[in-house]
Formats: structure tokens, sequence, C-alpha cells
């Protein structure tokens, strides 16, 4: 029995691989294996030496089959080490030049915007696309029984029975990322918030996730002025053209007071969309004052401070900048589309440089 255990401890200990290890099981301890085999000795002993021999036997069994399972954990586990070795990618390296990607237009137009507002003094915010109903709605004057609630299509997140956290929605706008750098920064702020959005709502122009910018500024002495200087700043130079003449008109959202809807004045010319010329007006923008019971949800004082604040559809801008006809394209991930209208990936945005060549 020595002789038994040292052989195939000694096997299993040699072993490299899983087939081999089960090789040696089916032949120690297997139903005809030799372990086996001598059990079957048992029967022509006399009752003494059975006494001695069955238990040693299976305590024999019990410590081949324990080792082998030891074996095996420590093959998987070597096994699992070679992997993490072998299959690691280093994520930094640069990009090989052979331009297979393409920057996709709804990164490039938010390149080009934050490029724009910087340039007037904003600053980039983001946050969570998972929110609380409150940043999202109730901060923003949008209480529970509020229509906007229900126009908004909002994808609210699953709450198993009994879990009492606040309820989550996907954000349906970029606004509780304001709310929340309101909260940690105080007054003064100038931020924008650009970033995916997510509404119920699936038609030709409509897509259930979207891409947002909204601005904010706040500060002891902001006017709607200075609302109308930032947004033709911010058309002109996005569009590229010297002059744009902006249409404010009188709107509603519950959190802007007083609120605007801003047009921009534009031509069709036979399917060709010319921008700051012409007798048309075309909707770009929503704005307004912020809204004294938004600002006080920020954590900021209303009787003291005062702003203004923008929200654009970037998709929209896209489209209008670089001539996309179709909205539901942007998200289908065809390699064709990205290639055609995709942009150089080393060309970064800047005002001095010409935002888009
Ligand atoms: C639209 C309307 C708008 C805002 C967004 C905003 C954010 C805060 C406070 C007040 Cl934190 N307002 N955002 C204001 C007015 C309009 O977007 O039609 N966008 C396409």
């Amino acid at each position: 029995m020595d002789d038994l255990k040292a052989k195939y401890l000694g096997q299993i200990a040699d072993a490299g691989e899983e087939n081999a290890l089960e090789a040696i099981r089916v032949a120690a301890v297997g139903k005809k294996g030799e372990v086996a085999l001598k059990m079957r000795e048992l029967g022509k002993m006399t009752p003494e030496e059975r006494q001695v021999a069955g238990p040693a036997l299976n305590a024999l069994k019990d410590e081949i089959n324990s080792a082998l399972s030891a074996k095996k954990a420590a093959l998987v586990d070597a096994a699992l080490d070679e992997r993490l070795r072998n299959e690691w990618l280093d994520v930094t390296l640069p990009t090989r030049a052979r331009r297979q990607g393409s920057i996709h237009p709804v990164s490039q137009a938010t390149e080009e915007l934050t490029a724009i507002f910087a340039e007037l003094g904003f600053s980039v915010a983001e946050g969570p696309r998972i929110e609380t109903d409150w940043h999202n709605f109730d901060a923003l004057n949008i209480p529970s029984h509020h229509p906007a609630r229900a126009e908004m299509d909002t994808f609210y997140m699953h709450r198993a029975e009994g879990d009492n956290r606040p309820p989550h929605v996907l954000r349906t706008h970029t606004s509780p990322v304001q709310i929340r750098s309101m909260e940690k920064q105080g007054a003064p702020i100038r931020i924008i918030c650009p970033g995916g959005v997510y509404r119920a709502d699936y038609d030709q122009t409509h897509t259930p996730m979207f891409h947002q910018v909204e601005g904010l500024a706040i500060d002891k002495d902001i006017s709607m002025a200075n609302l109308k200087w930032v947004l033709e700043e911010f058309v002109k130079a996005f569009f590229e053209v010297d002059d744009v003449e902006l249409r404010f008109r009188a709107s509603h959202f519950p959190f802007t007071e007083p609120s605007a809807e801003v047009d921009i004045r534009c031509s069709w010319d036979n399917g060709q969309l010319k921008i700051g010329e012409g007798d048309d007006w075309m909707e770009i923008l929503g704005s307004g004052m912020v809204h004294p019971k938004v600002i006080a949800a920020g954590g900021i004082d209303p009787d003291v401070y005062q702003g203004f604040a923008f929200g654009i559809g970037i998709d929209r801008l896209a489209m209008l900048k670089y001539g996309i006809p179709d909205l539901r394209a942007f998200f289908d991930s065809d390699l064709r589309w990205l290639r055609h209208y995709g942009f150089a990936a080393l060309d970064m945005p800047n005002l001095h440089g010409g935002l888009s060549r």
C-alpha cells in the first residue's frame, strides 16, 4: 500500500495538465483502478486482516482523491495566471497611423463647441447618466405630478421590492449635471455640460439616446443680454459665419423664467442650408434665466445670484453643420457611414486652426 501511495502521489505531483491528471485518477481510484482491485482482495482476507486493510485502503483512496483535487486546482490557477500574463493589452499605446478609425460627428461637434465655450470662459462639467429623480426633475422645478415628467418619456430604473433607495432614472437632459456642479462649486459658476441623454422615443427624428449640451452662467450681475451675446458668439463660431441674426421667441420651461426659444436666420435654397442670411428662421435651442427655485436647489442664494441657462441638441447641430441627412444613421455603427462622415483622429478642433477641416 505504501508503494501504491508513493507511486500515485508522485505521478500526481508530476502531472502537467488536466488530461494527465484524469488518466491518473482512472488508473488509481477509478472503478477498475488499482485501489479498487486491492479492495476486491479484502474478501479473501481473514476478518482480522480485513479490519486493518479496509480502513487503510479507504484512507489511501481519500488521500489520492484530495491530492488529485488539490493538483487540479493548482493547474487551473496556473492556467489562469498564464492567460493573464499573455492576454494583456496596453490601451495607452498610440494607435497606428493607418487611419482605420475616425472621429464620430457627435464627438467632433462636441470637441468644436467645447473649444468655443472654453474661449468664452466656460469649463466642462460631467456627471452620471443614471440619476436620482430628484436631480433630474425635482431640483429643476419639475415636481412629481408635473406634466413635463410625463412628456419626457423617461426610462425608469427597475427597483426590487423593498429597495428603499431613491428612485433613479436615465437622465432625460444634462441639467442634473449643472445641479450637481452648483452643489459642489457654488457661485459664481460658468459651465457647459455636454453628454448623452435618454428618452423613450424612436422615430425619424428621435432616438432613445441622443446628445445635448447645456450651458449655465451664474453670478451677481448676469442678464438676458449676456445670454444673447454668448449665444451669438457661439453660433457664429460654430457655423463659421461672420454674422448671424438670432430671434428670441417667448417660451416656457419649468427651470427658466423668463424662457426663450432661439431661432437663427437662414435660407434653404434647393436643399442647401445657408446660415446667417435669407428669409427663413430655424429653431436651434432653448434658453432662459434660471428659475430662482432651481438656483436654490443647487444650494445657491437666489436673492444674491442669478444667471442664464440654455440647452442645445448636439446631434442636430452636427447634422446641420456637416450636412448629414439622417439622424438614425448616427447610431447604426455602419463603418461605411463612419468613414464617410467621420473626422481624422488627430485634427483637434481649436479656434485659431479652424474648427473642422
Ligand atoms: C431645449 C431646452 C433648456 C435649460 C435647458 C437649464 C439648466 C439648469 C437650470 C435652468 Cl441647471 N435651465 N437648462 C434651460 C433652458 C432650455 O433646453 O429645448 N433644449 C434643446
